[in-house]
């Protein structure tokens, strides 16, 4: 029983760091928490300019994660890379 908890946690786990490729810390080439529109452009170099400033609602130029949510929920960017 224990270890079939364990291989569904396991599973769990792996399905967890599926969903996180593609996201934030996937495209965030320095690391600190925020997209501009280059570390976006080189993931999704079809994105516009246009498009980053709608994504970005608080027009700091930058993503943050809810950002980046929000606009791909949208469909402003894409979901998933390839
Ligand atoms: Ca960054
Ligand atoms: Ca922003």
């Amino acid at each position: 029983m224990t270890k079939f908890i364990a291989s569904i946690l396991a599973a769990g786990a792996l399905a967890t760091t599926a969903f996180a490729a593609g996201t934030l810390a996937d495209m965030d080439t320095n690391g600190d928490g925020l997209l501009t529109v280059e570390e976006v452009q080189a993931a999704y170099p079809e994105m516009t300019a246009e498009q980053f400033s709608e994504a970005d609602a608080n027009a700091d130029g930058a993503l943050d994660d809810a950002e980046l949510t929000a606009a791909q929920d949208a469909g402003l960017i894409p979901a998933n890379e390839g």
